[in-house]
């Protein structure tokens, strides 16, 4: 720890002293755990060089926040209710840019930086997809020297690991702070207290000459921050994550006893344990539990009372906050944002509604990541009203306020109000109040945010047109190429004869003319072959299954979801079977099928969806018949450190989502930069992945999002034809139910088949054939080598624009108007 072992000043700006990094990690294993390295174990090398690595970020923590200090510089909060941000150790060494002597350090000391860095637990503080994006913006925001907080929860327990136990999914406790945080500093005094439930009361203040409002017996709690470290890449910049805490106010004490506040003591005990204790587990739907407005408000008030002390601190006009903060909304979640800074400023700042109104809006922003009805937050008005009292009453107001300028705008036009009020039938609309309030509100990708202009939220944008931006999203490749795959990062530095692109993705282009080069694609297919090794063996170890790396890598990870359309995949892979079967000579490409994915714990479909996958997988690979050309395998626990093994092993990246559903996806961009073809259909950012690469160079299949909502409008399409007519399809289908996969019983998966038949809400049926051609061209296509590896190289040397360094400076340019910041 740093005042034990600390070896003196250091930056990155200086060289590293290998020397004092290995005395400091011999000091640490010491000091910290009284081991020598012989004894010590492999957790705690861990956190002696982590917490020896925290002593090299220290100084440069301190640096960039005096320097922000000093230029008083404009500074977003991105506020979310996740924040995914895998391992740390292994990013900010590369950060830091000693990574390589690190691993020289270690190895000396007879150790593998890998091991070490495998002892981390995974920080998975989300879900999928909307929380690691925040994670890739924090990153990107430090690495282009603009002033950030992250803003979330410490929840006790991250998202569930998963285990596969006779083909289901059983759900693990994430039990991720057991061994402590290295990375993490307590900042007690930043706590804000918390209040919850009571009543308003109505005083008339004499100094201010007219009513003020008062929160009375309510219960609260402290709300105590933890700074992690957010490390940019080789530019002294070091960014804050702030996870919240919660702490009962009134700690236990004897007295309490005779004092008669026990019972007050143990409420709030109770109340600050379940606020953090545990993620929602659900992505891509709402939960409407009280727990969850309650950990929303926690996370909201606690970090808005702190930047309004922050700011006050060296400000004296209130009005001036929006020149100096930003807070984007990540979806609708943080969105009490809006009528609790509406209370700060009016019951604590004493500013009248109108001054309040235009501060506010001018401070938020916010993020629509979902098209998806059941992701929609609508919080039962009566829970909202018992759960934050003085926060409602400012809510109605602000409904009351926004319904009059609709009426004046669209006189007796009642449909508007149906579609845009924030209270409506009993319940409280919060995409509605981010849009209202805040003063952008922008979609994650192009087709995306057309569909929210024209379709979802059409009625708004006609009012505000002005509001409406498109961001596409993007990943870091610090993380998802340097760290993740270091052979190919060093091909790319090699050939481009720079390591530029570390910081400047569309550098990658310079690649592009190598694939025309027939040596470049050979290392290109090498280095592609070594990563397979790396997840075969990954496999092996946690799966035990074997798996043939020259096979092709046909690979879907994501959240478990039916838009995903993970059943149409296995479906896909039991009519190869059969075909398989029936000709064991038909032409066809070693394949091995990777599946990775969590199913929301009370999602009933989705389990089912894996106990299929598992099934299948199963039967197959126990059929000696059909091991030396196809193998399933379902990857337990895919999670941020296994994917950034998987992504760069892939040939195929799945993203096969029902055109319209999948508002961007950010893994489809993550196989792209790794080499993987895309075999999708034109839906979220794949249409831009296509744009970007030419469509020659990746598979497209199935209806258009057009076509897609043009059944949906007239109540969808009639699935049991095409099980009628398809005998393909029609026997796949039975299969499900027949016992092949079941071991004879018939039921296991016959909801599956029910959904299918009855309704098959997300045209898997409709899209199947499509799917199945392009499936088969690009078993064909792989082949071909030459071709096949061009492509590859294409996909890596096209995917620059997909670096979240882009997507966040056009956040900066259009949003949040922030000036980069540059330490000594
Ligand atoms: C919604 C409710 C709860 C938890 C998560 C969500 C959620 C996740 N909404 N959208 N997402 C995904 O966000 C990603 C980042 O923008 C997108 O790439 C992806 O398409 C969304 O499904």
């Amino acid at each position: 720890m740093s005042d034990i072992a600390a070896v003196g000043e250091k930056s990155v700006f200086e060289p590293f002293d290998k020397e004092a990094f290995k005395k400091e990690i011999l000091n640490n294993i010491k000091y910290l755990f009284r081991k020598t390295p012989e004894t010590a174990s492999q957790q705690e090398i861990f956190q002696a060089v982590a917490y020896a690595s925290k002593d090299m970020i220290i100084d440069e923590w301190l640096n960039a926040h005096k320097e922000y200090e000093k230029q008083d510089a404009k500074t977003v909060y991105y506020l979310s209710m996740e924040f995914l941000m895998g391992r740390a150790l292994g990013n900010n060494l590369i950060n830091l840019c000693c990574y390589k002597e690190v691993a020289e350090v270690l190895q000396e000391m007879g150790l593998d930086i890998n091991v070490v860095e495998d002892q981390e637990p995974d920080a998975a503080l989300g879900n999928g997809g909307l929380g690691r994006l925040a994670a890739c913006f924090i990153e990107s925001l430090s690495t282009l020297n603009y002033p950030a907080y992250g803003c979330t929860i410490r929840y006790k327990y991250g998202m569930f690991k998963q285990q596969i136990v006779n083909g289901e999914q059983v759900e693990i406790p994430d039990d991720w702070l057991k061994n402590g945080n290295p990375f993490e500093i307590k900042r007690p005094e930043y706590s804000q207290e918390i209040k919850f439930g009571g009543y308003v009361r109505i005083e008339y203040n004499e100094k201010l000459g007219r009513n003020v409002y008062v929160q009375d017996g309510y219960q609260s709690v402290m709300a105590v921050p933890y700074d992690l470290p957010v490390v940019g890449y080789n530019n002294g910049i070091v960014n804050s994550l702030r996870i919240w805490d919660a702490e009962p106010l009134v700690q236990f004490n004897l007295d309490s006893f005779d004092k008669g506040d026990y019972q007050k003591a143990v409420e709030q005990e109770n109340l600050a344990k379940s606020i953090v204790e545990v993620l929602y587990p659900n992505d891509n739907h709402y939960s409407g539990k009280e727990l969850r407005l309650k950990q929303q408000y926690f996370f909201v008030s606690a970090s808005l009372q702190q930047v309004i002390k922050k700011f006050k601190a060296t400000h004296d006009d209130i009005h001036q906050l929006p020149d100096k903060v930003v807070f984007q909304l990540n979806d609708t979640h943080p969105t009490v944002t809006v009528p609790e800074l509406m209370r700060i400023l009016i019951d604590e700042e004493n500013l009248e509604w109108d001054d309040a109104w235009d501060i506010t809006s001018r401070c938020c922003a916010y993020t629509n990541h979902t098209i998806m009805a059941e992701a929609l937050e609508k919080w039962p008005v009566d829970l909202f009203m018992r759960l934050l009292p003085r926060v409602y009453q400012i809510v109605e107001e602000i409904n009351r306020r926004f319904l009059i300028q609709v009426e004046e705008k669209y006189p007796n036009q009642y449909d508007k109000i149906r579609n845009m009020a924030i209270l409506y039938e009993g319940q409280v609309r919060m995409a509605n109040m981010a849009i209202i309030a805040g003063f952008s509100v922008n979609g994650v990708a192009r087709l995306h945010t057309q569909i929210l202009e024209e379709r979802e939220l059409h009625d708004f944008y006609e009012m505000m047109p002005e509001k409406f931006n498109n961001k596409t999203n993007g990943i870091t490749q610090r993380r998802f190429l340097l760290h993740a795959n270091p052979l190919l990062a060093q091909w790319v530095t090699d050939k481009l004869g720079t390591d530029e692109w570390i910081t400047n993705l569309p550098l990658l282009k310079g690649l592009a003319p190598l694939a025309d080069d027939s040596r470049a694609r050979k290392e290109f297919q090498e280095i592609k072959y070594q990563n397979k090794l790396r997840l075969a063996k990954y496999i092996k170890e946690h799966n035990g299954i074997d798996i043939n790396p020259d096979s092709i890598f046909d690979v879907q990870v994501k959240r478990l979801h039916e838009y995903k359309r993970q059943l149409m995949n296995i479906m896909h892979i039991m009519y190869l079977y059969n075909q398989l079967k029936d000709n064991p000579d038909m032409k066809f490409y070693p394949t091995t099928f990777i599946f990775g994915a969590k199913a929301a714990a009370g999602y009933k479909t989705a389990k089912q969806t894996i106990k299929l996958i598992n099934a299948v997988a199963d039967v197959i690979n126990n059929d000696p018949a059909v091991n030396d050309k196809m193998k399933v395998v379902f990857i337990e626990n895919y999670c941020v450190s296994n994917a950034e093994i998987i992504f760069a092993a892939s040939n195929v990246s799945e993203q096969i989502s029902t055109a319209s559903k999948e508002a961007s996806g950010t893994g489809n961009m993550k196989f792209m930069l790794n080499g993987a073809i895309t075999l999708g259909t034109m839906d979220g950012a794949n249409v831009e992945i296509v744009e970007e690469v030419g469509s020659e160079n990746a598979f497209i299949f199935g209806m258009s999002s057009d076509e897609v909502m043009g059944y949906e409008a007239n109540g969808g399409y009639n699935p049991r034809e095409i099980y009628e007519q398809d005998a393909d399809i029609h026997r796949v289908m039975d299969q499900m139910v027949d016992g092949t996969y079941s071991n004879g019983d018939t039921e296991t998966f016959r909801e599956l088949f029910n959904s299918l038949i009855n309704q098959d809400v997300y045209f898997i049926l409709k899209d199947f054939r499509s799917y199945a051609e392009a499936r088969a061209k690009i078993n064909e296509a792989y082949r071909d080598s030459k071709a096949w590896n061009r492509m590859a190289i294409l996909n890596t040397a096209c995917s620059g624009k997909f670096s979240s360094d882009r997507t966040i400076e056009e956040y900066v340019r259009d949003i949040w108007h922030l000036k980069k910041v540059f330490v000594k």
